[in-house]
């Protein structure tokens, strides 16, 4: 049944106040009205959710990783696996990909690396000692992509939960497992280090960095693999992070150029001197490649280069997110979350998915399809606007809202809140203008272009809005979840009941991300 979208949007509003029967799938409740959420202290209640419901994702996301998961052990799942979800069946999600089980192990490195000593680290450490020979392992296997002589079996983006090959028909190759995999056990490789200062010069070092990495050729260590795959292979065609087109795509190239920046980095230490300059050489390549994402016709960054699509994709954000420098260095990363390419696309994104989808839209107000006037706020956001698939299957319908979209966005608004006020200064520029405007647009500021500082109130507001707008991202995260605090893939676009498969393990990871970047610009 097909209503038109201004009925739907009515019956959402008001469907909290009938009960709704059950649906299959339905396991949120949802309460997408807003004029609801107003009458409650927001702030207070956000904060205590936030305190509770980080505990609730980490457990439920370790609940997923071998070895010692609840929801894998005793399954046959390989140590150091992974599995995108305890979902076997409609859908079908007991599988490792490389690109979900490299995001996920990189949040457990991040909380490794805030207290390294702590008996949860040691357990941490265990679990990312055996991710990254299981990846070794995994690397070498022969698979659909191809062979280890050439490296082309790195390109595979999926393996069954023992760690074999998945022999069924799939969008492959997927060229930005590499480099995920690649920053994340460099960062391992980095926090373990540097909380073990006497080890490095043991004796028993060289063994175990050696796994890591290893100037040989052809390479043995998985790290030394990755970038290579990666410096070779960047500018052949893959799918994108969806699994659905293959070209050139912005999330992959933007993960593999920092890969070989870190990289060169790591090699640099290993006296790999040839390697540092040639990751380099390839990085440099790629971020001049990057420039070609940014249309400046429809102002704002593509996904997919030479695609039919729009280009707006929570990819984008993803790919700025996870190409960030780790060690702080911020000045030479490229497209960061509060550069004005960024920025104008995620206002170009909410624009398209607050009115694609009822749940996002506010019954107090008309909807102004005025440019001038778009106030940005945060509302559910979907992978991209000519999305399919609902969780299960296509639809007529289109996608939904997903938890790790809705959650990196946040996340951009907490790192740039973070970085102007470290920075104490910031500058808008013509491009970043319209979204500066629409993060004002409720206030009575007037935003002009310029350099700001401390002494302007224009300033102040930006940091602040920056920040609860970043809040209002998370709020919606907490309207969807269910009781117990659990997050599927997605949450419906008319009812806002999660759907799609249970308990996926990236939608606490992006949580995770997200409130780490809110706790960094509270604390400042
Ligand atoms: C490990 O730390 C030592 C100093 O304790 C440093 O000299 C070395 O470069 C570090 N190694 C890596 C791989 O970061
Ligand atoms: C602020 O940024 C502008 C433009 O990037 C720069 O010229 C200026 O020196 C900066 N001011 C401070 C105080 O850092
Ligand atoms: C698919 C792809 O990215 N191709 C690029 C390979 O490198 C050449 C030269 O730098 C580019 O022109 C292609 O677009």
């Amino acid at each position: 049944m097909l209503l038109p979208i201004v009925l739907l949007s009515h019956f959402v509003h008001y469907a909290y106040t009938f009960s709704i029967p059950p649906l299959p799938h339905l396991n949120s409740f949802a309460s997408a009205s807003h004029t609801q959420q107003q009458q409650q202290p927001l702030q207070e209640t956000l904060e205590a959710w936030i305190e509770k419901e980080e505990r609730v994702a980490l457990d439920k996301l370790l609940a997923n990783v071998a070895p010692g998961g609840r929801n894998v052990v005793g399954k046959g799942v390989a140590d150091g696996t992974v599995v995108a979800s305890p979902s076997q069946d409609g859908p079908d999600y007991w599988y490792q990909w490389v690109r979900d089980a490299a995001i996920t192990m990189s949040s457990l490195v991040d909380i490794y690396a805030s207290d390294p000593t702590s008996s949860r680290s040691s357990q941490l450490s265990t679990i990312l000692d055996a991710y990254a020979s299981l990846q070794r392992q995994i690397q070498q296997t022969s698979n659909p992509s191809g062979t280890f002589d050439d490296l082309s079996s790195l390109g595979e983006p999926k393996f069954a939960v023992d760690g074999t090959p998945f022999k069924g028909s799939w969008g492959r190759p997927q060229r930005d497992g590499p480099a995920l995999r690649a920053l994340t056990l460099m960062r391992y490789l980095r926090e373990y280090n540097a909380s073990h200062p006497a080890f490095w010069s043991s004796i028993e070092a060289t063994d175990f960095f050696g796994q890591y990495y290893e100037a040989a050729m052809p390479p043995n260590s998985v790290i030394k693999a990755d970038l290579e795959y990666v410096s070779h292979y960047w500018n052949h065609s893959g799918f994108d992070l969806w699994e659905e087109i293959e070209g050139s795509h912005f999330f992959t190239l933007m993960v593999s150029a920092r890969s070989l920046r870190d990289g060169s980095d790591l090699a640099s230490v290993f006296g790999d001197v040839g390697a540092a300059e040639w990751y380099d050489e390839q990085a440099g390549y790629i971020e001049n490649l990057l420039r070609k994402f940014w249309n400046p016709k429809k102002g704002h960054l593509v996904e997919t280069l030479w695609s039919k699509r729009s280009g707006l994709d929570c990819g984008l954000l993803l790919g700025s997110l996870h190409a960030l420098p780790t060690d702080g260095t911020d000045d030479e990363a490229v497209y960061p979350p509060w550069s004005d390419e960024i920025l104008v696309s995620l206002l170009a994104l909410t624009r398209d998915q607050r009115d694609r989808f009822p749940i996002n839209s506010k019954p107090s107000e008309d909807q102004d399809d005025d440019a001038d006037e778009f106030s940005f706020e945060g509302i559910g956001i979907g992978r991209y606007p000519e999305d399919v698939y609902d969780g299960y299957g296509t639809s007529h319908r289109g996608g939904n809202p997903w938890f790790l979209c809705t959650s990196s966005a946040a996340e951009i608004l907490y790192r740039t809140a973070a970085h102007v006020s470290i920075a104490s200064n910031l500058t808008i520029s013509e491009i970043g203008l319209p979204f500066y405007e629409a993060l004002l647009a409720t206030s009575s500021l007037d935003v002009e272009t310029g350099t700001f500082g401390p002494s302007d109130a224009v300033f102040h507001s930006i940091i602040e809005r920056l920040q609860a707008t970043g809040d209002q991202f998370l709020d919606v995260v907490k309207t969807h979840v269910d009781t117990e605090g659990s997050m599927s893939e997605q949450f419906d676009r008319v009812t806002g009941y999660m759907r799609g498969a249970e308990d996926l393990t990236w939608s606490y990871g992006a949580f995770l991300q997200a409130v780490r970047a809110r706790t960094v610009v509270k604390g400042l």
